[in-house]
């Protein structure tokens, strides 16, 4: 596996590109240009001064999370053709830059949802935490004010530019069923696929966090037929996955591991955490410990390992730990940490089948001396 680490940029981030060359094993950041709308097109210079501050310290940019879907296109409305043409143009732009994967969602509107960024863990950690009462009983735009109020920066899937026409957006989703949202994006993928297979680009969808729907609108990544739905959409290795761990992870029924073994060479990008469910469904974000969450995270890693992946790994998201003032879920030490118990799995997995081919060797070898 080859370990990257999601950095937000220059001035955008409290944690620094020495910091991340300073984890053992990671090798490239996971960046996007955030300060450009979805549907408008990347300018070449932004895109290169990004691969100059990354290369500087030692890091690649191989993967970009996210090239933003416009909402139009998740609507299917007339006027997403240009923004599917610009979409088309920044898949060309990112590849000639050298990026191998770009991860994407098509949630409607919300591209993550939490109701507290910093709720206490009993070690007095804090973490993003999810309640499905207060979902259930909360005004979307309650919600929207009260994120927007306890975040000194704008949030990945929160940019203020959508969010300011909540209104007009919600309206524009009444009536739109899954089976049209499905449409909606086979219209999307047969449009893009072709060009990401023409520039030698993985495109890896990220499932729906969580992997249900919320404020009654419609949502389709979310469990492994839907997964197998999407890939059969286009069947080509371009169309692929972002395979999260902690966003479907937090349905006890979907069997991540599994997932792994039956995707394997169409996941080109694996988000990996651990989430804690509650008796009422309810999660928490803990760390990567199996121990400490609801999610077999040795066993997802043993997954990865046993199917031979070469793609890329990032820790998802972390609690906040050690005072550090961060981005939720975005701080440096407990993804770090994360990394290491991460590598402390594959690295003795390595070890160990290592040590079985070479016993297996040696047997063989006996065999052949008789
Ligand atoms: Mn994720």
């Amino acid at each position: 596996m080859k370990m990257v680490f999601r950095w937000f940029g220059e001035d955008n981030d409290h944690v620094q590109l020495r910091d991340i060359k300073q984890i053992p094993g990671t090798e490239g950041i996971v960046w996007s240009l955030h300060h450009v709308p979805a549907g408008e097109e990347w300018m070449m210079e932004d895109i290169l001064a990004v691969k100059e501050q990354a290369e500087a310290h030692g890091l690649h940019i191989d993967v970009v999370e996210s090239v933003n879907v416009h909402e139009d296109i998740k609507l299917g409305l007339p006027t997403r053709d240009k923004y599917i043409e610009n979409y088309k143009t920044t898949i060309g732009k990112l590849a000639r830059a050298g990026v191998k994967v770009i991860c994407y969602n098509f949630m409607p509107i919300f591209d993550w949802l939490r109701t507290d960024l910093a709720k206490e863990l009993e070690d007095g950690s804090t973490a993003l935490f999810y309640e499905g009462s207060q979902i259930e009983n909360i005004d979307p735009f309650d919600l929207v004010k009260e994120i927007a109020e306890n975040s000194d920066r704008t949030m990945p899937g929160w940019e203020p530019e959508r969010l300011a026409h909540l209104t007009k957006l919600f309206e524009a989703y009444k009536g739109v069923t899954e089976e049209d949202l499905w449409e909606n994006l086979t219209y999307f993928l047969e449009e893009i696929i072709p060009v990401a297979e023409q520039h030698d680009i993985k495109m890896a969808i990220h499932p729906d966090d969580p992997p249900w729907s919320v404020f009654g609108l419609p949502r389709i990544i979310t469990n492994k037929e839907n997964l197998q739905r999407f890939l059969n959409v286009v069947d080509s290795p371009y169309n692929g996955l972002t395979l999260c761990s902690g966003s479907l992870g937090a349905n006890p029924n979907n069997d991540v591991a599994d997932m792994v073994k039956s995707f394997a060479e169409r996941i080109h990008f694996a988000h990996i955490r651990n989430v804690k469910i509650y008796d009422n469904g309810d999660f928490i974000e803990t760390s990567h410990r199996t121990e400490d969450g609801s999610v077999d995270i040795y066993n997802i890693v043993k997954a990865y390992h046993d199917i031979g992946f070469t793609g890329y790994v990032r820790p998802d998201h972390g609690r906040h730990i050690w005072n550090e003032q961060c981005r939720p879920g975005y701080g440096l030490y407990d993804r770090a940490l994360g990394i290491m118990y991460l590598w402390g799995i594959w690295d003795s997995l390595v070890r160990q089948s290592n040590s079985t081919e070479a016993i297996q060797l040696k047997v063989m070898n006996q065999a052949a001396d008789k």
